[in-house]
């Protein structure tokens, strides 16, 4: 039989025919003016609190880039909505770095550190590539009694942990445990090493790692190529096998920049910065 004549017929009889032109298509819309008038409450700068009860937690995401506006409007379509529905107060930071020099992920977060604590008094920063989106409610976007690696499974990885050290992607640290490490590295210039660098910190800070279960913990990563000016960094090893000596003299209380402009989007406060050059 013909099972398309068949589905036509049964159409008749019950209901109408949709409009030749479904009056839906446009409903997916990932521009940042269709986000925003999807998230009504988010407020000047991408900050939101819940409108009936006061939020037991103040999150600041924390985003390094440069030249990803098409990723960066995706993470906000999901992360909005996602973030609403775990009831925080919270506030997205894009870090972005000015110039083309060789891309420093790394320092751009000790940037958006002392950037976003000067704004409010946050109790946990989640530091977040543009890429993830996370894929389960129940990842939480508040912190633990220690730093925590959120991005445990990303699809990229098979949704398993790539080593057992790895603590690249999301992760999320109290301003106590962020100073107890003396924050992260500024001195990894380009691809690689950097998330390294800052998990052997937490166990120099004399802390360990808390993750999500496997289940919770999963990421989705919009997939690219290596960006230009984010060339893999060859001195990463040298520097990681002494990071146990320069920790204490390389980070927050050393970091150096000069801020370009800060400005309140609808969606996310844009602070773009000087970061400097490598010396
Ligand atoms: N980032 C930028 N702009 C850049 C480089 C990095 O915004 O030019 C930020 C962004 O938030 C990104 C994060 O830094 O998510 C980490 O950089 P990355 O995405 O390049 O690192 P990842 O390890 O990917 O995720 C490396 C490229 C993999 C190519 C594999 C090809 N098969
Ligand atoms: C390690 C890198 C990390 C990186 C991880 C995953 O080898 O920075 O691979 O890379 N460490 C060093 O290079 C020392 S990925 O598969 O995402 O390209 O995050």
């Amino acid at each position: 039989a013909n099972l398309s004549l068949l589905g036509s017929a049964l159409n008749k009889e019950d209901m109408p025919y949709c409009p030749k032109q479904s009056p839906l298509i446009g409903e997916f819309d990932s521009s940042l003016g269709s986000v925003e008038r999807k998230n009504p409450l988010v407020v000047r700068g991408g900050r939101y609190r819940p409108p009936n009860c006061e939020a037991r937690h103040r999150t600041a995401i924390i985003i390094p880039h440069r030249n990803r506006e098409h990723h960066l409007k995706f993470l906000l379509y999901y992360l909005h909505p996602f973030l609403q529905r775990q009831q925080l107060n919270y506030g997205i930071y894009i870090i972005h770095q000015d110039g083309n020099y060789t891309f420093n992920r790394a320092k751009l977060m000790n940037v958006g550190f002392r950037e976003a604590m000067r704004e409010e008094d946050w109790d946990c920063l989640f530091f977040h590539d543009v890429d993830l989106i996370p894929e389960d409610d129940r990842n939480t976007y508040i912190c633990d009694a220690h730093p925590k690696h959120a991005a445990i499974a990303m699809d990229k990885f098979g949704y398993k942990l790539p080593y057992k050290m790895y603590f690249g992607g999301v992760s999320a640290l109290t301003p106590v445990q962020y100073l107890k490490m003396n924050g992260f590295p500024n001195n990894y210039w380009g691809w690689g090493g950097e998330d390294d660098d800052i998990g052997v910190r937490v166990s120099l800070g004399g802390m360990l790692i808390s993750r999500p279960s496997l289940k919770v913990g999963r990421y989705k990563m919009i997939k690219h190529k290596h960006d230009k000016g984010n060339e893999v960094n060859p001195k990463r090893f040298n520097m990681l096998a002494k990071t146990r000596h320069t920790w204490k003299e390389d980070g927050m209380n050393t970091v150096e920049y000069e801020i370009v402009s800060r400005d309140y989007q609808p969606l996310y406060t844009n602070i773009t910065v000087n970061i400097g050059t490598e010396v």
